[in-house]
């Protein structure tokens, strides 16, 4: 059994680290060793019950149960380079010179309906805000990779599916911040959460990131309007170059993958066939990432992957299919909603 993941790259490595099993909600005693001081530029904890690890760095806690281990998995973004922190409102960062993590929580409670926009229409935009705010003022102008997070992503209210809600808000903020939302837009994800707030956590920088889109697929920024009023703002994926001429590396990062060829969901109902069809978008997307990037020379089995299973009861059918093509590949499976109903699964990966 891996407990542990880790893709090293210099300088931004990530780790995913099993949390000890522990009473519900209360701390592992004694702590695991979740260092959020020193070299960690935030984490994100991926559990059914609220965990905060001790420290100094931002962290994000997303409701997503985890399918196959342990009670939680702490997602944790590390540098080697000086670090500063600091704290806007809601949204907390950390930085090196050249990589910015922040993570904003926002309770949509604290908005209330009004001139036609949902309260998490506004708490997507609010929090959007934030972070261009943010990049403004420390220098870090580009979004490299947002994780979006939110309740019962597939429901309906004031008249419009909730993923649809939020995909208003974000364009908006990019839109009155004067950022194109067709170009140099972030890798991301959006995913259902089984209840909380509106989380979302980024990594930003001070160098445009290479968009990377899926020749498969139409980009989602292009998505037509069956899909929803406004289209969601995000590339399949992005390579960031990192550090100085000496040890430079791209970092790739996949966005969610899902069913999706042209913009139409395929296989519906059959969760096998749509694990292998997103497999197939995503070694796509490193195909296109390799032709861009020459000499990156990224493979399917370099990637740590997360998986989003809407249903716990498909994780040993997605597991089967995804362990014939990355056999002793480092994943992580939660559970999540995808957002679009008919979307069972959803992969996204990084490698460095
Ligand atoms: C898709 O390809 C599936 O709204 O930020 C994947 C990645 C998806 C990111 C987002 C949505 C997002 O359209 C859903």
């Amino acid at each position: 059994n891996v407990v542990e993941h880790h893709l090293a790259a210099v300088p931004l490595s990530v780790a995913c680290l099993p949390w000890p099993d522990t009473e519900q909600g209360t701390a592992p005693n004694p702590a695991p060793v979740l260092d959020l001081q020193g070299s960690a530029l935030g984490c994100a904890v991926f559990a059914a019950s609220p965990l905060a690890p001790p420290g100094e760095a931002p962290q994000s806690f997303v409701s997503t149960p985890v399918l196959d281990g342990p009670q939680a998995w702490a997602e944790i973004w590390r540098t080697a380079e000086p670090l500063r922190s600091g704290r806007q409102g809601p949204l907390t960062w950390r930085a090196s010179a050249d990589v910015l993590f922040g993570a904003i929580t926002l309770n949509e409670a604290d908005f209330v309906p009004r001139d036609g926009a949902t309260p998490l229409q506004q708490a997507a935009e609010a929090a959007y805000q934030a972070i261009f705010a943010l990049l403004a003022a420390e220098g870090m102008p580009y979004l490299l990779r947002v994780w979006n997070y939110l309740d019962d992503i597939n429901g309906e209210s004031f008249g419009l599916e909730r993923y649809r809600q939020f995909n208003i808000g974000r364009q908006d903020a990019f839109l009155a911040s004067g950022r194109p939302i067709t170009q140099n837009v972030p890798a991301a994800c959006a995913l259902g959460t089984i209840g909380g707030d509106l989380v979302v956590f980024f990594l930003a920088g001070r160098a445009a990131p290479i968009p990377v889109e899926n020749p498969r697929q139409v980009s989602a920024y292009h998505y037509p309007r069956e899909y929803g009023p406004r289209s969601p703002t995000f590339s399949r994926a992005a390579v960031v170059r990192l550090g100085g001429d000496g040890e430079r590396r791209d970092v790739l990062f996949i966005s969610g993958t899902a069913s999706i060829v042209g913009h139409r969901t395929l296989h519906v109902g059959d969760v096998a066939a749509q694990t292998r069809e997103t497999l197939a978008n995503i070694a796509a997307v490193i195909d296109q990432a390799n032709q861009i990037v020459p000499g990156a020379g990224y493979r399917l089995a370099d990637c740590l992957y997360k998986v989003y299973v809407r249903h716990p009861a498909d994780l040993a059918v997605i597991r089967a299919e995804i362990d014939r093509v990355l056999p002793g590949a480092p994943i992580l499976y939660l559970q999540a909603d995808v957002c679009r109903s008919d979307l069972l699964v959803e992969i996204e990966a990084s490698a460095g």
